[in-house]
């Protein structure tokens, strides 16, 4: 079995050349993008077995990101290529350094992975890992797309641990039922991630305790708090861990690998605080990279700093 399955809409990225408004940039870099590849190729890149299922156009665009997610090792066998509808893309501004405030633009409303259907996934492969992971953006994309992911997210008697990042995304957003939507597949995961600023602006839900009487259902919650830190919530224990102080370059990206951290150390079977600790340490790799994917550190570092004492993580 592979590790971790996930499943979500890929986009190739135009980074900025130069800071300003989206109006005044006027050359970008490609890239690609897309919250749960990025967890797959950082998950994948810290040594762990990866697929990516997804749709993508039968275009260039769609290549690219086929052969860059693949060259980090993740399995793209169950990549759909869809003749009728393109490749989604995506341009985005350098935003500012203190408030991290960007202009985001989208080209991917009929793109191929909003036509991802419970017929046309193939379940199997979406379900053969250890781990499946989601995210919020999916279900936003269509009808058929959050079909999906109730498929994907109900009830089996065997199925993978289901991690789902509720990744809020107010450009692609399901205005009347969204708060709603989100809540039910969250709620049906074992394993959700939330900042606390999305839990506010989604749900108008304060603190950690308020977002864990929300979401009583999964086995581990994941409460982001931003640069102070992450709390989480098991069925036993709330265990806050603070987040190391960096230079933010990019928070782009810092949240998918912030879960692909924490879901190696989960795989790993490491304790709670190391899992976050984990979390951490790749979110400040991404954080201090321009694009949305940062090399992760090596495991071997990586175990060494987050095996350093309580004073060192501040
Ligand atoms: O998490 C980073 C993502 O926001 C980015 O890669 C694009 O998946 C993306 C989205 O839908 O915003």
């Amino acid at each position: 079995t592979v590790d971790v399955v996930s499943l979500g809409e890929s986009m190739v990225t135009f980074l900025p050349t130069t800071p300003g408004r989206l109006a005044d940039v006027p050359s970008f870099d490609r890239a690609i993008g897309g919250a749960e590849s990025n967890v797959a190729c950082t998950l994948a890149a810290a040594g762990h077995t990866a697929r990516w299922v997804s749709r993508v156009g039968s275009d260039g665009f769609g290549d690219h990101l086929v052969e860059a997610i693949g060259s980090y090792g993740v399995d793209v066998g169950a990549v759909h290529r869809d003749p009728d509808r393109p490749t989604g893309i995506y341009f985005r501004t350098a935003g500012d350094r203190a408030t991290d405030a960007h202009e985001v633009a989208y080209y991917r409303a009929g793109s191929a992975a909003s036509a991802m259907s419970v017929a046309n996934t193939d379940l199997a492969a979406a379900r053969a890992g250890r781990v499946l992971h989601l995210s919020g953006i999916t279900p936003m994309l269509s009808d058929d797309c959050l079909a999906l992911v109730r498929e994907l997210t109900a009830p089996r008697a065997e199925r993978p641990l289901v991690s789902f990042d509720v990744n809020h995304r107010p450009t692609v957003w399901r205005k009347a039922d969204g708060p709603s939507v989100l809540l039910e597949l969250a709620g049906r995961a074992d394993l959700v991630f939330v900042g606390e600023d999305e839990a506010e602006e989604v749900w108008a839900l304060r603190d950690p305790e308020a977002i864990r009487a929300a979401l009583p259902g999964p086995e581990v919650l994941v409460v982001k708090q931003g640069g102070r830190g992450a709390t989480v919530f098991d069925r036993q224990d709330a265990t806050f861990v603070p987040a190391p102080t960096v230079d933010v370059v990019a928070a782009v990206g810092a949240g998918d690998a912030f879960a692909a951290g924490f879901l190696s150390a989960t795989l790993r079977g490491l304790p709670v605080r190391d899992r976050l600790r984990h979390g951490h340490l790749m979110a400040a790799a991404a954080l201090t990279a321009p694009g949305d994917l940062a090399p992760p550190p090596a495991r071997a570092h990586a175990d060494r700093l987050a095996a350093l004492d309580d004073e060192a993580w501040g």
